[in-house]
């Protein structure tokens, strides 16, 4: 090959690695392990664009890195595969979701296989697989029949809670359970019907059907989380959201909440991505105390992180939402209120909770009385107190807290300052009686404040001590068509498990992808979508599917064990691989998947069905890489274009150009024409012979014309310029633009590569003799850099330096075996495939992806020699390279045989030679 042929190589060795399936990583391997996961991605109908490989060639070249080093690597790649944008599709089109995942998948993976990656492909997951979904199913399962049993602070089986329940009720049961839980002794649980006791261990169940306020979207036929709805509006297609009651498979992940928070301290997480999920979990310590109710026995009972503030309470906050509000309200308020009530049910829990400024409330008419100053307090309904969140009732403090205060402000209702425990107005003081006694709280810090009021009131029977979260039970239904098919048929209003035995259950075919007439989950279309129970009898099967996140829940630990039959992945593969060493993905998960990743995890270990509980030890996110959008400037109201520098002296709107028409600012003007029809007679104001465009940096989107496919660099400069090139463009961590404009100098830099090795004909060159000092430093300072930087995840930097040694070798005019051998080393988790065929050439066997990575000689690192300057009579007359270690008569030896040096003296003997070692030669003639 006489130049750098980067597509035939690519290919040549693309076909190899298949062939050998050279990254099929080995379950019983007496190697070190390590595992480097990717997120893997829903493969939607775009493809992948040049910012989606950020992360996945980041994790290639850690996982060819530590099989340099010897490890035994699982690097696997699979497909999230189930999910909405499919099934919008199918919607629109009547193409089955499963024709267009398939076709998107294979995409994606010939998209993947062309930049190189080193995958082992045999343990490819797709969460539509129904040899997939078999084992998500399977784990609903487990989670049906599990509970949280608080004393032993784990999940257990359901029977361990039957038999607890039959020999001695749940009296004295510590167990995660629905609010409002009666408790039952032996005798009662055991005169329960069936189906009585089934809607109670319905109550404990690690996932539960219950009725819960959902984000409810018509016109995508579903509920939305919280992070699908912005403004009331959907994410996706922006349709109207309200909120509705619906019944809700539901998994109890608040169980672990505590959990999830301490299991961070140990993992390898970044500061910001930890705080993030701590503030999602949202543990906050505080206390729940109870205020009878003015003419009622009941008493509403509230939660509080400030119990030191309740001599400053001035009234009462409910939740619309709250079933306190129909009960207390009175006969003259109850228009205004059930108005208020209407209104506040439209508006989404984050606009509630943000809008400080928007005030609003209404007085139901009831008051309850303070629990120490029996001081009347009145109960308002107002929209910032939220039904899900403690007890759904606030004991309003104005003085100290702002919503309360801004509602007391606009309301006109006392606002009451608490000095030293007591109220600051005296005459309240006076008028109440001395029956105040808020001694206990003088001269406290608050925390100690409120310790001691907690204290105060678990003393008197008015309230307890107690910790609260803020995140929910994470609601598991879609009332969609393309997920995985809960295994729960209904016998009469008990739900019950299909049996192992039939799994999976196949999601079934439909007539059409949307909800029916009647509102129902598409699978109502299906038929025959019944279960043919072990009683002979067919009983109707669950319609709505599991949500996006139920198959990216454990599909980490499938990769270990991908094609096992008998179990969702064997102990033996589970101790060998244990978890994820580095896990990489974009920031966007931070909430959602790796919290419920998290929670599976930990639920599986307390089954004792795996040997971690946490499944991702370090986790890195890769930042975003944007498009750089380029933008046409239309006079508005004509098809007259004008170019970017003029377009201040006229009235314009920007459009947005394909960024292929556009080359260093400049539109081709002619395939502009091309482009649209309604562009085909358009007019340009051009600048000289030029037309330029501005450009905006912004997310990468086909709307915006600014996509750049990874398919369009490998064209022009094959992958490992690709691969290179991403690293370069910065760390890791940060987000940039797509910029093409360094890729020439990376694509040259391989070009010198081969050069090396290879003569201006074209000749392979390299040769047999050994290595000069500098050449040696020169490598050795590259494997010293690429080493540590490789070790602490930075990228760029390891490119930078080997550029460099690529610099200096070439001009040392370096072809020395033993030198370019390293270098290939170096260079193969980059640029993998030229790094192949160099390795190839220089006779070496097997993959260079199974070569020892070089390590580095700190003496070649030393300086050896010095350059000295040699005068003669005062003069600067050459200079010259000598070892450092020779002693002062070698050095004078040396220098006056020298032949520059023999011409200056012209036959005369000095008369003196003064050596400074490492410094300078002086000769006196
Ligand atoms: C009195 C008080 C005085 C409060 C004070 C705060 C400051 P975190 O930290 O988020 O847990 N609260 C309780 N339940 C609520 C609900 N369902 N919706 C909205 N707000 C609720 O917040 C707990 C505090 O938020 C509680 O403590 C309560 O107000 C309010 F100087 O009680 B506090």
């Amino acid at each position: 090959m006489s130049n750098y042929d980067f597509r035939k190589i690519e290919n040549k060795w693309q076909d190899r690695w298949k062939k050998d399936q050279t990254f099929r990583a080995d379950n019983s391997s007496k190697k070190p392990k390590y595992y480097v996961l990717d997120m893997f991605p829903y493969p939607s109908g775009a493809g992948l664009h040049v910012g989606h490989p950020l992360g996945y060639i980041a994790s290639d070249i850690v996982s060819r890195f530590k099989m340099n080093q010897g490890f035994n690597v699982l690097h696997p790649m699979g497909f999230d595969a189930f999910g909405l944008p499919a099934e919008q599709y199918a919607i629109q089109t009547g193409q089955h979701p499963a024709i267009t995942t398939k076709n998107n998948i294979e995409r994606y993976k010939d998209q993947m296989n062309k930049i190189g990656f080193a995958y082992d492909w045999s343990r490819e997951v797709q969460t539509c697989d129904p040899a997939y979904y078999k084992w998500t199913q399977w784990i609903f399962m487990k989670l049906f029949d599990s509970w949280y049993e608080r004393d032993a602070d784990k999940a257990r089986p359901i029977d361990a809670l039957i038999t607890i329940l039959e020999k001695s009720g749940s009296e004295r049961l510590n167990a995660v359970c629905d609010e409002g839980t009666d408790h039952l002794t032996a005798e009662q649980w055991n005169e329960l019907t069936w189906e009585d006791q089934q809607k109670y261990l319905l109550k404990y169940r690690m996932a539960f059907l219950a009725e819960t306020s959902v984000n409810w979207c018509a016109a995508l036929g579903t509920v939305l989380s919280n992070d699908e709805v912005k403004d009331g509006y959907s994410e996706r297609g922006g349709h109207p959201v309200e909120r509705k009651k619906m019944m809700q498979w539901c998994l109890r992940i608040t169980a672990y909440a505590e959990r999830l928070i301490k299991g961070l301290d140990h993992l390898d997480w970044s500061e910001a991505l930890k705080e993030i999920q701590r503030n999602w979990i949202g543990r906050s310590q505080g206390g729940e105390l109870d205020f009878p109710i003015q003419g009622k026995e009941e008493r509403i009972r509230v939660f509080t992180t400030r119990p030191d503030t309740i001599f400053g309470v001035t009234f009462m906050t409910l939740a619309p939402e709250s079933e306190w509000v129909d009960k207390l309200t009175t006969p003259e308020q109850r228009t205004a209120v059930k108005q208020y009530v209407k209104e506040a049910s439209n508006r989404s829990e984050r606009d509630r909770l943000s809008e400080v400024k928007r005030v609003t409330g209404v007085f139901t008419g009831s008051y309850v009385l303070h629990p120490f100053t029996q001081k009347p307090l009145p109960i308002w309904v107002a929209d910032y107190v939220l039904a899900g969140y403690g007890t759904g009732a606030v004991m309003a403090v104005p003085a100290h807290d702002t919503r309360d205060f801004a509602f007391a402000k606009k309301f006109n209702l006392p606002i009451l300052k608490v000095i030293d425990g007591g109220p600051e107005d005296e005459a309240y003081d006076a008028k109440e009686g001395k029956a105040i006694n808020s001694d206990f709280l003088n001269g406290l810090e608050v925390k100690e404040a409120i310790a001691r009021a907690i204290e105060r009131l678990e003393a008197q029977e008015i309230g307890i001590g107690k910790i609260n979260y803020r995140i929910r039970d994470a609601i598991f239904t879609r009332q969609r068509y393309w997920g995985e098919p809960l295994p729960v048929y209904f016998k009469g209003e008990i739900p019950c498990l299909v049996s192992e035995k039939d799994l999976p259950l196949i999601l079934p075919e439909v007539d059409k992808y949307l909800p029916t007439e009647s509102g129902e989950p598409p699978l109502a279309r299906a038929k025959n979508w019944v279960y043919k129970a072990e009683d002979g009898k067919e009983y109707p099967l669950e319609k709505s599917t599991m949500p996006g996140w139920a198959g990216s829940s454990w599909y980490f630990f499938r990769y270990m064990d991908a094609d096992n039959a008998q179990a969702f992945c064997s102990k033996d593969a589970q101790a060998y691989w244990e978890s994820v060493d580095l896990y990489i993905g974009g920031a966007e998960h931070a909430t959602g998947h790796l919290l419920y990743a998290r929670f599976w995890t930990k639920f599986l270990y307390d089954l004792g069905l795996i040997n971690t509980d946490e499944p991702f030890k370090k986790l890195v996110n890769q930042g975003m890489i944007q498009g750089r959008s380029s933008l046409a400037y239309r006079i508005t109201g004509t098809n007259k274009f004008v170019s970017a520098n003029l377009k201040d002296q006229y009235e314009t709107s920007p459009m947005h150009v394909d960024v292929s028409l556009v080359k260093d600012d400049v539109l081709d003007l002619e395939k502009f024409r091309k482009w649209r029809p309604d562009l085909a007679e358009a007019d340009f104001i051009t600048e000289g012979s030029k037309f330029y465009c501005g450009f905006e940096v912004e997310k990468m989107s086909k709307s915006r014309f600014n996509v750049v496919t990874p398919d369009d660099i490998i064209e022009g400069y094959g992958a490992d310029t690709l691969r290179m090139y991403e690293m370069f463009l910065g760390p890791l961590e940060q987000s940039k633009p797509w910029n093409t404009n360094g890729i020439d100098g990376v694509f040259k830099f391989l070009n010198k590569v081969w050069r090396l090795f290879h003569n201006e004909t074209g000749e392979w060159a390299v040769v047999d003799d050994s290595a000069s000092p500098q050449e040696l430093k020169s490598i050795h300072t590259a494997i010293k850099k690429v080493n540590e930087d490789l070790q602490r995840l930075a990228f760029n930097t390891p490119v930078s330096s080997l550029m460099i040694c690529v610099n200096e070798l070439t001009a040392l005019k370096c072809r020395k075996r033993n030198i370019l051998e390293i270098l290939t080393v170096l260079l193969s988790p980059f640029a993998p495939h030229l790094a192949e065929e160099l390795w190839e050439c220089l006779g070496q066997k097997g993959t260079v992806a199974r070569a020892p990575f070089p390590k580095h000689d700190e003496s070649f690192l030393l300086e050896s020699t010095y350059e000295y300057p040699v005068s003669v009579n005062g003069k600067l007359r050459t200079k010259m390279d000598l070892a450092l270690d020779m002693s002062p008569g070698d050095i004078e030896k040396a220098v006056l045989d020298a032949e520059p040096v023999q011409k200056w003296l012209d036959g005369k003997t000095p008369k003196k030679v003064i050596v400074v070692p490492g410094k300078i030669v002086n000769i006196v003639v």
